[in-house]
């Protein structure tokens, strides 16, 4: 039985990755941080075979000790500070967590197969945000990397790190590429999650509107569920490597709520979206489309499930989380 040590478990894709490999029969270890942190009974209630370690990528010494409990095969390292907005209010703890920590967990992984005498291979959640300012269109593995906001750069930083250590220490340290990925299980921050509640809120009589900022700029959105198959085709190789993990297809904001919307039989939105000042981006990354056919042609991976269908998912996930609130408060008498 392989065993597997996954930072960042109670987020999006740790979720759906730790499904995955117990699905695959790994023994499966998460490192969550924090005091009392409120995630660990979803985590109990939803995955209740992963095991839990508490641990933070800032600190070393925890990471250490997370090793020697797991003495893990494979490493994937998600643990990050994600949502980009909030990375220009909090520069330096992104750089400390999103950049710093990949140092922390590449050093912890190194110390951990110097001292066992066995081969564990690594796994960073690198990112299209990297490509911020595009230099190409489509964006691959060579292209130059312009991030444009603290977290892009944080990204940088972990991703050099990542080639140095497989370039340095001859680990099996391998980056993916990846471009936005989304799915129910999305944080309510982003926007996908924030078109898809809201939509399923006006439509229930819940709410007038939503507030949006910038709706011209493009993303290549796909499954999350879909792109944690990649992360482990990658350790699955002889040799690592960098691999960019898309769709190849781009869409702008209005698109995502033209298919929100239409999901539940709204055909004009205007009057349901408010721009807002207060969600535009300091410096935004204007369009991202990726090529992943180096994905396609050496893991064999390729995305299932398309826009409409991502989108439409999260809006129906959406309409069953919130008519369940009303049924329950309903049944309390509110
Ligand atoms: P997410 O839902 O925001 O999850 C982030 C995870 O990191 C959470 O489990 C969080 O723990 C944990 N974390 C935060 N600070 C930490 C710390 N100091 N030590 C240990 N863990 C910490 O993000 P996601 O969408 O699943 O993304 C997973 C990874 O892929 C992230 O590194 C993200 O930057 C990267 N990525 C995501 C996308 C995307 O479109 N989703 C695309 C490219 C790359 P708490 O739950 O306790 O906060
Ligand atoms: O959903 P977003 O916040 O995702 P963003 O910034 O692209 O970052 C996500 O994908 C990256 C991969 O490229 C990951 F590395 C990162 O961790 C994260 O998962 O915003 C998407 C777009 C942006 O252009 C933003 O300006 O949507 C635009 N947007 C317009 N109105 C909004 C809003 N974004 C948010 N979050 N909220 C809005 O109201």
């Amino acid at each position: 039985m392989k065993r597997a040590l996954i930072t960042g478990v109670t987020g999006q894709d740790g979720l759906y990755l730790a499904e995955l490999l117990l699905e695959k029969g790994y023994e499966v270890y998460g490192l969550v941080r924090g005091q009392n942190n409120p995630k660990i009974p979803m985590l109990r209630r939803i995955l209740p075979d992963v095991h839990i370690l508490t641990g933070d990528i800032l600190d070393l010494s925890s990471l250490m000790r997370a090793f020697a409990a797991s003495r893990p095969d494979e490493v994937y390292n998600l643990g990050a500070i994600s949502y980009v907005a909030y990375s220009w209010e909090n520069a330096r703890l992104t750089t400390d967590v999103t950049g710093g920590g990949v140092l922390n967990i590449l050093e912890a992984t190194r110390l951990y197969r110097d001292s066992s005498g066995t081969e564990p291979r690594f796994y960073q959640a690198s990112s299209s945000e990297m490509f911020g300012k595009v230099q190409e269109t489509p964006q691959r593995e060579s292209t130059l990397l312009w991030p444009r906001s603290p977290y892009g750069v944080a990204k940088v930083y972990g991703h050099y790190m990542t080639i140095n250590y497989r370039e340095s220490y001859d680990l099996h340290a391998s980056s993916g590429i990846l471009f936005n990925h989304e799915s129910p299980r999305r944080g309510p921050e982003f926007v996908t999650r924030k078109v898809s509640t809201a939509v399923a809120r006006i439509a229930l009589g819940l709410q007038d509107s939503v507030a949006l900022g910038n709706l011209d700029a493009k993303r290549d959105w796909g499954f999350a569920g879909d792109y944690v198959e990649a992360m482990w085709l990658m350790l699955q190789q002889d040799k690592a490597d960098d691999y960019v993990i898309s769709t190849g297809e781009t869409h702008t904001i209005r698109e995502l709520l033209d298919v929100a919307f239409g999901a539940v039989g709204i055909d004009d939105w205007s009057s349901r979206v408010k721009v807002d000042e207060r969600f535009m981006r300091p410096a935004e990354v204007d369009l991202l489309i990726g090529d992943s056919s180096k994905a396609h042609e050496v893991l064999g991976w390729k995305p299932r499930v398309s826009f409409e269908e991502l989108v439409t998912m999260m809006v129906e996930s959406d309409l069953v989380e919130q008519k369940a609130r009303i049924d329950g408060r309903n049944r309390d008498g509110h």
